[in-house]
């Protein structure tokens, strides 16, 4: 199907009207950074493994869906500098039960019933995985109005596709060294989800920026998961909160800082997350002329 400039341009407004926080465009061929996630994931715990045993259709969007010929990429964001999660925690009540309720696999009810648990802000509101694919579900119908013959595939997390890669090269943010995606205007605080479509639709540039020399998320990490970009997922505690069948070790969850499910002390750390006129400790500013 022929596609033009205003294509694109069309696709990416569909996607921001039915409620994506920013869409980019990234073509759907093999990812040099695909060598990278197979060294790092040999490595991972049991509880990911499943990562390995699906790596090779993560190399191209082609492999898990053959007629991919783009990909519609987005930011949903779940949380704003300015929202209080003391607050949020306090409306969800007991954490345990709010878990139960919203569907979520407990995995360690013995630090859920501690005092202060704490929920992580992405699983404070609605599963995620439905909220995001409703919206993409919309840009689909969307898109397949505008541009009729159109088909195309949605994923978010759960299919096997090198989401935050794919996210760098559509523009939306650079890798953090949390190994988040980062964005300057929305932090990090948002979920990826895209549609793997079968038109070629001219790429956006991979989005600048890197952290500098800044590693205030490994230095808030309390078990030392965070190294120059990579993660031991072994000891990151989102891991054990979220994913594990296991018992957390007791040195792990002696360090939790109150988090019983899912952990965000990597990203309150990051500057990026910080409410405006939050200065970082150690970072200058250039102050304006007086
Ligand atoms: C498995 C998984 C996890 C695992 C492993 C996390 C991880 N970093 O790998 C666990 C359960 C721990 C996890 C936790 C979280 N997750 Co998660 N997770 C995923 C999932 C399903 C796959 C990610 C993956 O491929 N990991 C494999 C590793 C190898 O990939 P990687 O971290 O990208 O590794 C790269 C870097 O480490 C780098 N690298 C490796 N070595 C080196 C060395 C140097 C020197 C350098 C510079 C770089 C470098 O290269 C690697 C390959 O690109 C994605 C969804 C998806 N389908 O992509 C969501 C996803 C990444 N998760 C997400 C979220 C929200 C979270 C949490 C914030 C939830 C929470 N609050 O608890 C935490 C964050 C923890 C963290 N700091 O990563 C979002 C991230 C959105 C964003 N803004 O980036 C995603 C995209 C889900 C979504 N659709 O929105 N997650």
């Amino acid at each position: 199907m022929e596609t033009t400039f205003n294509s694109r341009i069309r696709v990416k407004e569909i996607a921001l009207a039915c409620g994506a926080s920013a869409a980019g465009i990234a073509a759907a061929g093999e990812l040099e950074e695909f060598k990278r996630f197979s060294l790092a994931v040999s490595a991972y715990p049991q509880g990911l493994s499943y990562l390995r045993r699906s790596g090779l259709k993560r190399h191209s969007l082609k492999n898990w869906n053959v007629d991919a010929a783009s990909a519609l990429v987005c930011a949903f964001r779940y949380w704003e500098p300015a929202m209080d999660h003391a607050a949020a925690l306090k409306a969800a009540g007991d954490p345990a039960a709010f878990l139960a309720g919203s569907g979520r696999r407990i995995t360690q009810p013995e630090l859920l019933s501690l005092p202060g648990a704490k929920i992580s802000r992405y699983a404070l509101s609605r599963d995620y995985h439905l909220a995001v694919k409703e919206k993409l579900s919309a840009m689909l119908t969307g898109i397949k109005q505008e541009l009729p013959g159109v088909e195309g595939v949605i994923f978010c997390d759960t299919s096997p596709v090198l989401e935050k890669e794919l996210a760098r090269l559509a523009g939306i943010g650079f890798r953090g060294r949390n190994t988040l995606v980062m964005s300057g205007e929305l932090g990090s605080y948002f979920f990826i989800g895209g549609i793997a479509l079968d038109i070629g639709l001219e790429p956006d540039k991979p989005a600048a920026g890197s952290c500098g020399e800044c590693r205030l998320c490994e230095a808030a990490c309390p078990t030392g998961a965070l190294n120059g970009g990579a993660l031991d997922a072994g000891r990151c505690l989102s891991y054990w909160t979220t994913q594990s069948k296991e018992k957390i070790p007791a040195e792990l969850a002696a360090k939790t800082g109150g988090f019983a499910y899912g952990c965000d002390l990597c990203q309150e750390a990051c500057p990026h997350n910080k409410p405006p006129g939050w200065l970082a400790p150690g970072f200058e500013t250039i102050k304006p002329i007086k």
